[in-house]
């Protein structure tokens, strides 16, 4: 009795009263989409294209590297960074950091001391056909630049301090 009571009562304010089945849009066919976020994501899409086209075409122009392009064909890069850290002339828990770098054939490897000691970067083995290469004495701040056209592996040393001892790998 009460819960018939409570149904009418509800149902004439309109709370359970359905509304007509309205014949449903298909969401790629709503009005909505198709007038507001297409035009949104193409005028997007556009910029971003265009963006993108502009920083390359700058990058091309100026020589300012906004994309990385010193990869070569196998992700090699042409170009590699060593630095010899502060305190590595008096702490032999230390060495050339990275130890290890690998470049592309035609690749250049540039030192940079950021100790306050002089060091050197001078070549101990290197493959067959290549030429040996010795930095000479380099005091704080000092940066030098070796360029390797010959494939494999090079070893290299400081001519003052034994325990710093570096590999260049470079790939044909
Ligand atoms: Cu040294």
């Amino acid at each position: 009795m009460q819960k018939s009571y409570l149904r009418t009562v509800l149902h004439n304010t309109g709370w359970f009263r359905l509304q007509p089945a309205s014949p449903k849009t298909p969401w790629y066919k709503s009005r909505w989409l198709v007038q507001i976020v297409a035009p949104v994501l193409i005028v997007l899409a556009v910029g971003a294209g265009v963006g993108l086209a502009g920083l390359g075409t700058y990058q091309l122009v100026s020589g300012t590297n906004l994309f990385n392009t010193s990869t070569g064909s196998l992700g090699v890069p042409s170009s590699a960074s060593v630095s010899m850290p502060k305190g590595v002339g008096g702490d032999q828990s230390l060495n050339f950091q990275p130890a290890s770098v690998t470049v592309a054939k035609g690749g250049k490897v540039t030192w940079t001391n950021n100790d306050v000691a002089n060091h050197t970067v001078t070549s101990t083995t290197t493959p067959s056909g290549a030429g040996s290469f010795n930095s000479g004495n380099m005091g704080p701040n000092a940066t030098y630049t070796a360029t390797f056209t010959v494939d494999g592996t090079y070893k290299y040393f400081c001519a003052y301090h034994y325990w710093m001892t570096g590999t260049i790998i470079v790939t044909g």
